[in-house]
């Protein structure tokens, strides 16, 4: 009993203390940071039972009498980021909880605050330091923090993170996905200093429709009363200041000449934002993205995207991808293929991604997990989607690269679903006036013997409609593509957000013979034929780069745990298909 009451308890406790995480530190990656990366003790338990016996005291035993059943320093080590399924063949297919400590020394600093930084941990996430709670997290591809200034001690510190990636039916995604669920600290563990008065968060961009006005807020805390906030972009000679609120927020909106950011000419700037003895460099882009019809216009004029789906898997070694030199891989392909556009699936990517897309000149969709058929009566289920939203959003919500947020993948229609993505549809719309709101659907009617018909109630919702479509892997032949004709229940632009065709590297035989390449050659070829007589086609990702490990794909001998629909394989060798759509986007690009 006395045990259920201490549960009770401390899950409340840790219940409030979730409720109260702290808002995200915007760009992380050019604060005082310390990086908490490298090996992490890990004790593997299965039966979760770390909680109950306090792993997170880190104990040993004082004496040769003391019982104590846990013993991190004499446990493995993982290695952060990374996860845990791709470090340890026994690990491959491991749910459940990964308790890692990390010793690290710390040396205190008068009127600077310390918070720790998580990338992203796959999926739920206890944290403690030195003993004591911080918080929790739910949600596996979008950062969190905690303030320590409190907790951390001058010298020696552990901190300890319960990493738990059971799936569950309420959770966001839910039980079932086309991708591996790759546990643990995927992505870097930081710890970031700032001033007892710092830039939490801000804002810079063009305003709404505009191209010559920039427009945005920038969030103190810990401000006592009103403060000048200096905004600063040298080589478009602006410097302008603007006082806080109460709240330590200023809002502010100014002309300002600038370059424009896009895929040919990916301009960005050197923007500074300053406040007391703050200070906080950012390489920021300038756009502006619209819709008109059926078009997608950047920078007033409509633009055709040439993009490719892709999951965040690491080429080569495999497992979750997390480092600077991934991100140059897989979006190396994406410009080697032709592309000006990535959909990053099926939730948000690390910030090397959408950073290194605004250097190079990508235009993305961002997404949340939100996949096939989650609990959309819940309303847990809807604040954890609401809250990987937020998450996302806050993160990158200065990165010209990102157009779109996408709030789902091939949800049911059915009215507690298009109730819940509405919600999300606002919610993003009210957090990002800037950019547009999209979602992958595939639900389709016929309209006639070769006529589909999009009709999801879902697009009065969205500015841009996102359509997967497998004709001639999942149903019908490749070539009843040239025939087809499609309809849509909205005039707004259309995105074919996935088709593709699966199969093994160096696998030959007729185009016809499903699992060679040929076949998969010549699906894209039909795919190419009918995508041309849409109308209002702005844009298509077929799917997808490059072949990712998946539990649902089981064929021995071709697929053996992997979805083969890349147009590379796994190790990087390209399919015939990666020529056909190659070949398809440079006749385009000379075109536009
Ligand atoms: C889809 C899903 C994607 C799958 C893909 C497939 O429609 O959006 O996550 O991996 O199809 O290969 O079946």
């Amino acid at each position: 009993m006395r045990r259920l009451i201490l549960l009770v308890v401390m899950f409340s406790w840790l219940g409030s203390l979730a409720a109260n995480l702290p808002a995200l530190i915007q760009n992380i990656p050019n604060r005082a940071t310390t990086s908490l990366d490298g090996p992490w003790q890990a004790i593997i338990d299965p039966y979760e039972t770390g909680l109950n016996a306090r792993f997170y005291l880190n104990a040993k035993a004082k004496d040769k009498h003391e019982l104590v059943e846990y013993d991190f320093d004499r446990s493995d080590a993982l290695n952060v980021p990374g996860d845990w399924n791709s470090q340890k063949k026994e690990l491959f297919f491991y749910e459940g909880p990964v308790w890692y400590k990390k010793s690290f020394s710390y040396h205190k600093r008068e009127h600077t605050r310390v918070f720790v930084y998580f990338g992203a941990a796959n999926y739920f996430t206890r944290v403690y330091l030195n003993g004591q709670a911080l918080g929790e997290h739910e949600g596996g591809f979008t950062p969190f923090n905690f303030e320590v200034t409190g907790q951390i001690r001058d010298g020696d510190n552990f901190l300890v993170a319960e990493v738990n990636n059971t799936r569950r039916r309420d959770a966001v995604p839910t039980v079932n996905t086309d991708w591996w669920n790759y546990g643990g600290l995927t992505r870097d563990v930081t710890l970031a200093e700032v001033p007892e008065s710092f830039i939490q968060d801000y804002t810079v961009q063009l305003a709404r429709g505009s191209s010559n006005e920039i427009a945005g807020w920038v969030q103190l805390s810990g401000s006592t009363s009103a403060q000048k906030v200096t905004i600063e972009i040298p080589e478009a000679g602006i410097k302008q200041s603007f006082a806080t609120d109460a709240t330590g927020r200023a809002e502010f909106r100014f002309p300002a000449k600038l370059e424009l950011w896009s895929p040919n000419h990916p301009r960005l700037y050197d923007v500074s934002v300053s406040s007391g003895s703050d200070k906080v460099h950012d390489a920021i882009g300038f756009r502006t993205i619209e819709t008109r019809g059926t078009q997608i216009l950047l920078n007033g004029k409509p633009i055709f995207l040439r993009g490719i789906a892709m999951h965040e898997e690491a080429p080569v070694r495999g497992g979750r991808a997390f480092s600077p030199e991934d991100a140059q891989t897989l979006l190396g392909w994406a410009k080697e293929l032709g592309c000006n556009f990535v959909r990053l699936t099926h939730y948000p990517h690390s910030e090397n991604m959408t950073r290194l897309a605004d250097r190079m000149g990508l235009m993305v969709w961002s997404e949340i997990p939100v996949y096939w058929d989650i609990d959309w009566e819940n309303p847990a289920t809807l604040q954890n989607a609401e809250n990987q939203l937020r998450e996302m959003i806050a993160r990158d919500h200065n990165r010209a690269s990102v157009i779109l947020w996408s709030i789902s993948n091939e949800t049911p229609v059915k009215p507690a679903r298009t109730a819940f993505l509405r919600q999300l549809a606002e919610a993003a719309r009210q957090q990002d006036s800037t950019r547009l709101i999209t979602s992958a659907m595939n639900h389709v009617d016929e309209a006639g013997p070769d006529t589909r018909a999009l009709n999801d109630p879902l697009g009065e919702y969205l500015d841009v409609l996102g359509l997967n479509e497998y004709l001639g892997w999942y149903g019908g032949r490749p070539e009843d593509a040239d025939r087809m004709q499609w309809k849509f229940a909205w005039d707004k632009p259309v995105i074919v957000s996935e088709f593709g065709a699966g199969t093994p590297y160096g696998r030959h035989g007729d185009a016809d013979e499903r699992w060679t390449e040929e076949y998969q050659a010549s699906l894209y070829q039909h795919q190419i034929t009918m995508l041309k007589k849409i109308p209002a086609l702005a844009g298509m990702s077929p799917w997808v780069l490059m072949d990712f490990h998946s539990p649902r794909r089981l064929l021995p001998g071709t697929q053996d745990y992997f979805n083969r629909k890349g147009l590379v394989s796994n190790l990087g060798q390209h399919k015939q298909a990666f020529y056909v759509l190659q070949k398809f986007y440079q006749e385009m690009d000379s075109v536009q």
